[in-house]
């Protein structure tokens, strides 16, 4: 066996030995998963759809990760919020189902390759973004632009604003994925950041990444 595979196999156990479950990586899209994809709802081009609202899924609760691997599988992602209008309907689909949380793609900039962004600090506020599109969030403490209210809670745990990693004080994990949660605080429909271990229902959004590449790899495939 060459060195460098002996090399790669070795980091490949070594990562695999310290997750928590074994195969903690992001999974590729399945051509005719994507094709087949549940569409409860349209909106400025992408479909979307709650894991609760499809039977085979509707009893399933994932962590972060795997609710990311869910949606990937369809050419999706866990739902990013950009604008207060899709936030909005997102909102509305949690009020009027009941649904108490659902993991979104939110995540905060704290694994490796993070450090040196300066611009990232402090990162409780501007270390949020959304892992979709790896697009960068508005600073948590302020209303966004072109939104007429915050959507992080003003309440949680500690009783303080979002996000508040209030669960590294209790057991020294970080928060560092976003979730919205509904009333849990009695805040109404909120953004929090979460522990990623916890495990709840998700909401998939198009990838129009990973749409274009099952695409151009399945020449004559409907998508
Ligand atoms: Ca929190």
């Amino acid at each position: 066996m060459h060195t460098w595979l002996v090399v790669a196999c070795a980091a490949l156990l070594a990562t695999l030995a310290a997750a928590q479950k074994p195969g903690r990586f992001l999974s590729l899209p399945v051509p005719q998963k994507c094709a087949n994809r549940p569409k409860e709802f349209f909106y400025r081009g992408h479909n979307y759809f709650y894991s609760g609202h499809v039977p085979e899924l509707a009893k399933r609760k994932v962590d972060w990760l795997d609710g990311r691997n869910i949606c990937r599988e369809y050419c999706m992602d866990l739902v990013s919020m950009e604008t207060q209008e899709e936030n909005n309907l997102i909102f509305k689909l949690i009020q009027q189902n009941d649904v108490p949380y659902i993991w979104t793609s939110g995540r905060l900039c704290d694994f490796k390759g993070c450090e040196s962004r300066k611009d990232l600090e402090p990162k409780n506020i501007f270390g949020w973004f959304w892992s979709a599109n790896r697009e960068k969030m508005a600073p948590t403490n302020q209303i966004p632009n072109g939104w007429g209210y915050n959507p992080w809670s003003q309440t949680g745990h500690k009783k303080q604003r979002q996000p508040d990693n209030a669960e590294f004080d209790i057991n020294g994990t970080s928060e560092s994925c976003m979730s919205v949660l509904n009333n849990v605080y009695n805040d109404g429909i909120a953004w929090h950041d979460v522990a990623c271990y916890h495990e709840k229902p998700v909401v998939c959004e198009d990838s129009e990444e990973l749409l274009n590449y099952v695409a151009s790899t399945n020449p004559g495939i409907r998508l």
